[in-house]
């Protein structure tokens, strides 16, 4: 029979081994210790659990990274020069540890809570992770799965919390209950509630390791982005001429912000290259292999142009295309260094994780102004448009040149190497087909009777826009307004009022491009090089 003096004991057998200490917890640690013991593991796990999905799918933005974001966002500008001066480079240090203080005080408290009143403690838990989700999708860097690890964070806290606080109260229960009698299972309860314990702050610091050591790479990348200032452009970029942009409602912005830009890219997580580690290699056909590091390229004349660039996935109508402000230096002058062998005819570019795309020769080396691009809109490039260096080529798909983290050029030929994108079902050139999308009015909308006003995009990389027309329920096309071009390689906006009465209508847009072609009513799927047919849309006018 065991009593509570009988576990004094120390006893070999299963489940009943208990080192010398008081039967009961309140002799030796009072249970709402525990509680918040508990509360500090759970919470601890789950916030790792939550950075760890953040650092595998979203490493820009994670719950942690993203409330500190936030904080700064909030705080005063006196504030944060005050913290700057007071800490230094270490001022988000400082910020990141406050909100592990704050986390570690709330994840105590609700241990205690919830060993009080079940629930209490899962409510509080649950109040912090929409705090944090609401911090991730707040951010501007946030994509659709940045979602995930504050949920990730709150679940995992409220599961554990809820176990070990159920062992603790087992073991310890919260209003005190007669002495036991008979066959005691506090020794027991107690072991389970300590094992749990134990493994929840096992996992927890488990999850933070491999959480740090995934995310320094990123962290290191960022950390040498934020810090960099770009090169000037050696010639000014084109301006933006006057009459590019018409005032449309709800027309796409002539030049896309960075946090709008759309982003393809089979890149599980971010590739996080620190530049000072970064290096170009042309290898292949040439005269002679050249490696380029980070500050020789920076040290280059660089170009700055607008250039739009797509999707080959674009699907008509679709929003996979984006015009932005490259900085950059022409492919061209490091090929010309390399000096490409007679026979050649394409560059098979890599980047950092192994992706490939195949560039006609020609594309790189003519006067396009095929860049490395080094700057995006003014800033570095972002890290998932391809810092610190990708390619951009006016007027081919992305797929086939416009290579993220890149890190090779092989000159080769067509018939000898193959890009990724080639065996699973897609072509190995990819010019960029004539397209035009309606922005305004948005299909199925329902809009006043009189002019009803349509704008959108047209564009047609490198050869240029010369016309964009409608039709409306396929009657004859009428020409549209175009906007001046910034130049031939970016998208041109267009616009025209038109009168309706009420009644649903099919509306078609078109373009036509400089040599005079207009873009084809065929349809065509996105593979193997591009869609085809008109953007149709459906207006009701009411
Ligand atoms: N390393 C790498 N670069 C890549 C890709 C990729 O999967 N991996 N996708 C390409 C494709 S298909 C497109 S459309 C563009 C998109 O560039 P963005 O994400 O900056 O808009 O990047 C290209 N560069
Ligand atoms: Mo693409």
């Amino acid at each position: 029979m065991s009593t509570p003096s009988s576990v004094d004991k120390p006893d070999p057998r299963v489940g009943t081994a208990e080192p010398a200490t008081p039967p009961t917890p309140q002799g030796h640690l009072h249970p709402g210790r525990w509680a918040a013991a508990a509360g500090i593991a759970s919470g601890g796990a789950g916030i790792a659990a939550g950075e760890l999905t953040a650092g595998l799918l979203s490493p820009l933005v994670s719950p942690v990274t993203a409330l500190g974001g936030a904080v700064i966002d909030a705080v005063p500008p006196g504030v944060k020069d005050l913290a700057v001066q007071l800490f230094g480079t270490a001022d988000k240090v400082v910020l990141i540890a406050s909100i592990g203080i704050v986390a570690g005080m709330l994840a105590a408290l609700a241990g205690v809570l919830e060993r009080r009143r079940a629930g209490w403690g899962l409510v509080l838990a649950g109040l912090a992770g929409a705090a944090g989700l609401t911090a991730v999708v707040t951010r501007a860097q946030a994509s659709p799965q940045a979602a995930l690890a504050p949920i990730v964070a709150a679940v995992v806290t409220m599961l554990l919390l809820r176990t070990l606080i159920r062992r603790l109260t087992t073991w310890a229960p919260s209003n005190r209950t007669p002495a036991r009698q008979g066959n005691d299972p506090a020794p027991l309860a107690r072991r389970s509630f300590l094992n749990a314990l134990a493994g929840t702050s096992i996992a927890a610091v488990v999850a933070g390791t491999v959480t740090a050591v995934l995310t320094r790479a990123t962290a290191v990348a960022s950390g040498f982005r934020g810090s960099m200032t770009l090169p000037e452009p050696a010639t000014a970029p084109q301006a933006i001429p006057a009459g590019a942009t018409l005032s449309v409602d709800g027309i796409s912005p002539l030049v896309t912000p960075n946090a709008d830009f759309y982003r393809i890219d089979t890149a599980l997580t971010v590739p996080a290259i620190d530049p000072p580690a970064w290096k170009l290699k042309v290898t292949g056909m040439v005269e002679r292999e050249i490696e380029l590091d980070f500050a020789t390229l920076l040290a280059k004349p660089m170009t700055e142009r607008h250039i739009t660039i797509a999707c080959v996935s674009n699907n008509v109508g679709g929003d996979l295309i984006g015009n932005a402000l490259w900085l950059g230096w022409p492919v061209r002058e490091l090929l010309a260094m390399a000096g490409p062998k007679p026979g050649a005819d394409m560059v098979l570019s890599t980047s950092n994780d192994g992706w490939t795309a195949s560039t006609p020769l020609e594309a790189l080396t003519d006067d396009r102004d095929a860049l490395l691009a080094v700057g995006m809109n003014g800033e570095p490039l972002p890290l998932e448009h391809g810092f610190p260096v990708r390619m951009i080529v006016p007027g081919l798909y992305g797929f086939v040149s416009a290579t993220k983290w890149l890190t090779e050029l092989k000159v080769t030929r067509f018939a000898d190497d193959t890009a990724y994108w080639t065996p699973r079902g897609w072509s190995d050139h990819g010019p960029i087909k004539t397209q035009s999308r309606i922005d305004v009015p948005r299909s199925g909308r329902t809009v006043q009777a009189g002019k009803v006003q349509f704008g959108g995009v047209a564009w047609a990389q490198h050869r240029g826009i010369n016309g964009v027309e409608l039709r409306v329920n396929r009657g004859p096309w009428q020409r549209a307004t175009l906007a001046s071009a910034i130049s031939t390689d970016t998208w041109y906006q267009w616009q025209l009022g038109i009168e309706l009465t009420p009644g649903d209508y099919e509306v078609q847009v078109r373009a036509t491009d400089s040599t005079g072609e207009p873009q084809t009513e065929d349809k065509a799927a996105v593979a193997p090089d591009g869609a085809t047919g008109y953007h149709t849309i459906s207006v009701k006018v009411g």
